[in-house]
């Protein structure tokens, strides 16, 4: 990439189950291009490309669960290595807008925090995973466990999986590592109430992305804007 090429900006998003992340991410992807003009790709984990869509259905099947935590992130890991070359770095290096539907976070929270995989061993995965990739700002999408896992199993389809199968208690820890994650990273999270109507959460994410980035969303206020 030469030094004049435009920089590329990556977002993630996360959260517990049917925190609204997918619904949040359309709506901030049809903002973005309208606003922006540049080039929006939106994409998830785990996923994003063909490859990485394979390991996806197997690890939602819950084939890796017997092997543990660990042989799990590595799973997660093998399918984020390849998102992450194949598809995340190319649109970063045209400097598209990458918005992404869970990454790292998610190890840190699903493996690490909620299935108890030691915090050491997932510092090293991302390392050699991710080789200096971080996303430029992360959008947490809080909301408590149980409402979140109601509106999954309102809508059903491939989410009632692996991971919507364990108890009440584990989505409790996932809140908890979630919001400790931005609380040691306040310069790259913002937690938004995922608890209102989509209206008034697409609002306060735009508001964060404008305080964030004021030249993605030009014209609109940032959330800081109206800190008191
Ligand atoms: N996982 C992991 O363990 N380790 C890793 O490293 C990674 C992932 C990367 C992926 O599953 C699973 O992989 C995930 C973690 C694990 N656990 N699970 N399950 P997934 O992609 O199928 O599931 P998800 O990421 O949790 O997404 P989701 O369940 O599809 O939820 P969502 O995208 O956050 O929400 P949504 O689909 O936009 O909304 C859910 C429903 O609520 C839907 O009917 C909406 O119309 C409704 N909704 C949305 N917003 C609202 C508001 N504001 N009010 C009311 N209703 C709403």
């Amino acid at each position: 990439m030469s030094s004049d090429a435009p920089r590329g900006v990556f977002i993630t998003f996360e959260g517990g189950e049917g925190a609204g992340k997918s619904t949040q991410i359309a709506r901030l992807a049809a903002a973005l291009r309208t606003a922006s003009g540049r080039e929006v790709v939106t994409t998830r984990e785990p996923g994003g490309t063909p490859r990485a869509e394979g390991y996806r259905a197997a690890l939602l099947r819950g084939v890796a669960k017997p092997f543990g935590p660990f042989a799990e992130a590595l799973m997660f890991a093998a399918a984020r290595i390849d998102h992450v070359d194949a598809l995340i770095r190319p649109a970063l290096a045209r400097g598209a807008i990458v918005l992404c539907d869970r990454f790292a976070d998610s190890t840190r929270a699903y493996q690490g925090a909620a299935g108890g995989l030691d915090p050491a061993l997932i510092v090293s995965l991302e390392r050699v995973t991710l080789q200096g990739l971080r996303p430029d700002l992360t959008l947490i999408l809080d909301l408590p466990a149980e409402a979140g896992l109601a509106r999954a199993r309102r809508r059903g389809g491939e989410g009632a999986d692996r991971f919507e199968a364990e108890a009440l208690s584990f989505h409790e820890r996932l809140r908890s590592a979630f919001l400790a994650i931005a609380a040691a990273e306040p310069a790259r999270c913002r937690v938004i109430d995922a608890s209102p109507g989509p209206e008034a959460v697409e609002a306060a994410i735009r508001a964060a992305v404008a305080s964030h980035r004021p030249d993605l969303l030009p014209g609109e206020t940032g959330d800081r804007d109206h800190a008191a």
